[in-house]
């Protein structure tokens, strides 16, 4: 299966954001960085490479300089292979109406003339806020010998996740004949739901699990996508296109059961990094046969004093840790400077883009990093944030809200220190 010449992928990078603010208030979201040294986007991307597809397009809404810069800089292909990865933005395209990319579909419309090449036969649509991996070729071998139209990637899921999810229904050939997207009801549920048993009957061990879920993943014959797309205005492949095209078009699903997260939520994002950090993490970032990449570095090893205590993290390249310091279940982010005596738990610390120059006169109060005698609890410390020394964010009472300009947010129950935010010494929170 070589899906280097006719195949296409366009990662779908996200809407307005609003599901991942403040991460993503001055950054696109395929941007945001990801277990200490990587981004968002280099999950889908690797995954396109390391199943041999190497066009690629991904679809954000701001032509966003960092994530451009991330993709020139990390996705080089020799030009003898003809790939690319390039980015679309929303508020470059010609079409009448807003600068914003209305929803998945509007998004895949408003760039059909990217996507509408002759050599061109099938199109992978990806979502750029999952974490998984997959070999696409798979799921290419199953659309071509079902002979579908378009196939789905689809995962068993239980009851309670089903409702923030698209849910299918199958017949016995693995056609979808029926597709509700986030059924909120046992009734609406009920309608789409499967028998475990056929689930079973396809070597997936069902465990209670009764409703096929849609991973947002699919795979359109290009000529069919086109035809689906144009002429209407359907925004959503979930809320529209596929409710729309099951009865007409031929659409199959590709069975998965790996691990599979959607991380487009606060609490999704943050546990799926601790998760990473844990002592036997479920997705393992350097397979050797699937390697995740991002840009490589040339960064020096980290550097540790003495009566250093880590267990259960993940301590990225270029990191000063002082003495004294406890670090369990965190994410430790690129060129981390953490003073003596620091706790940190259960907590994303991005890092820096750059080491500050602490004889530098005209550097600020309070520098990168984290500063000694620190306490840090359930956080989310954003790229070149500041913390003071002494300060304490634990969140014991529970505060659940802040302004959206303040350097300190709560969102989903996580404190977040916003990029480049700052808190002074002896803050107590
Ligand atoms: P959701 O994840 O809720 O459900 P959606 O918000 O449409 O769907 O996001 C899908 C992907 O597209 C995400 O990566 C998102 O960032 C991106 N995206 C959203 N709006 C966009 C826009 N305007 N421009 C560019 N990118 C955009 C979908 C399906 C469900 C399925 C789940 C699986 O609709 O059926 O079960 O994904 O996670
Ligand atoms: P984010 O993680 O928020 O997307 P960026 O990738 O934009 O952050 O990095 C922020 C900073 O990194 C920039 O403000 C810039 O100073 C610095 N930087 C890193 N690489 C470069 C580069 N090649 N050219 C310019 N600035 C760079």
């Amino acid at each position: 299966m070589d899906l280097s010449h006719n195949t296409i992928a366009l990662i779908l990078g996200g809407g307005r954001g609003t599901r991942l603010f403040p991460l993503t208030k001055i950054r696109a979201k395929p941007a945001v960085p990801l277990a200490g040294k990587y981004r968002l986007i280099d999950i889908p991307i690797s995954n396109c490479i390391n199943s041999g597809l190497r066009r690629v397009f991904v679809l954000t809404q701001f032509l966003s300089v960092s994530l451009h810069r991330h993709l020139r800089q990390t996705y080089r292909f020799d030009h003898f292979t003809g790939g690319f990865v390039e980015l679309l933005a929303a508020q470059q395209t010609v079409d009448e109406g807003t600068d914003w990319y209305q929803g998945t579909a509007d998004a895949v419309r408003k760039n059909l003339r990217y996507i509408d090449q002759p050599d061109i036969k099938y199109v992978l649509i990806l979502s750029g806020d999952q974490l998984y991996r997959m070999d696409f070729r798979d799921m290419m071998q199953t659309h071509i010998d079902s002979g579908a139209d378009a196939t789905i990637a689809g995962i068993p899921v239980d009851r309670k996740d089903a409702r923030s999810l698209g849910i299918m229904q199958l017949n016995d050939d693995g056609r979808v004949t029926g597709f509700v997207e986030k059924p909120q009801t046992e009734e609406d549920i009920a309608k789409v739901r499967m028998d475990p048993s056929w689930i079973d009957a396809r070597g997936i061990p069902s465990n209670g699990r009764d409703c096929l879920a849609s991973m947002g993943l699919y795979i359109f014959n290009k000529d069919v996508m086109v035809d689906l797309l144009e002429g209407n205005t359907h925004e959503d492949f979930g809320k529209e296109v596929f409710p729309g095209a099951i009865d007409s078009r031929k659409v199959n699903v590709h069975l998965f059961d790996g691990y599979w997260e959607d991380i487009g939520t606060i609490r999704a994002f943050y546990e799926a990094n601790l998760s990473l950090a844990s002592e036997a993490p479920p997705f393992q970032l350097g397979r050797a046969d699937a390697p995740i990449y991002s840009r490589p570095r040339f960064l020096p090893p980290t550097v540790m004093g003495d009566n250093v205590n880590i267990r259960g993290s993940l301590i990225a390249d270029g990191c000063h840790i002082g003495s004294n310091v406890t670090i369990e279940n965190s994410v430790i982010g690129l060129r981390t400077v953490i003073g003596d005596n620091v706790t940190i738990k259960d907590t994303v610390v991005m890092g820096a883009d750059y080491v500050e120059d602490d004889r530098d006169p005209n550097a600020a109060e309070v520098p990168t990093g984290i500063g000694a005698g620190s306490t840090i609890k359930g956080a989310i410390l954003d790229k070149n944030s500041r913390v003071g020394t002494n300060v304490t964010i634990v969140n014991e009472q529970g505060h659940d809200s802040f302004g959206e300009d303040e350097d300190l947010q709560v969102r989903d129950g996580v404190s977040i220190v916003i990029k480049n935010g700052s808190i002074p010494n002896n803050f107590k929170f």
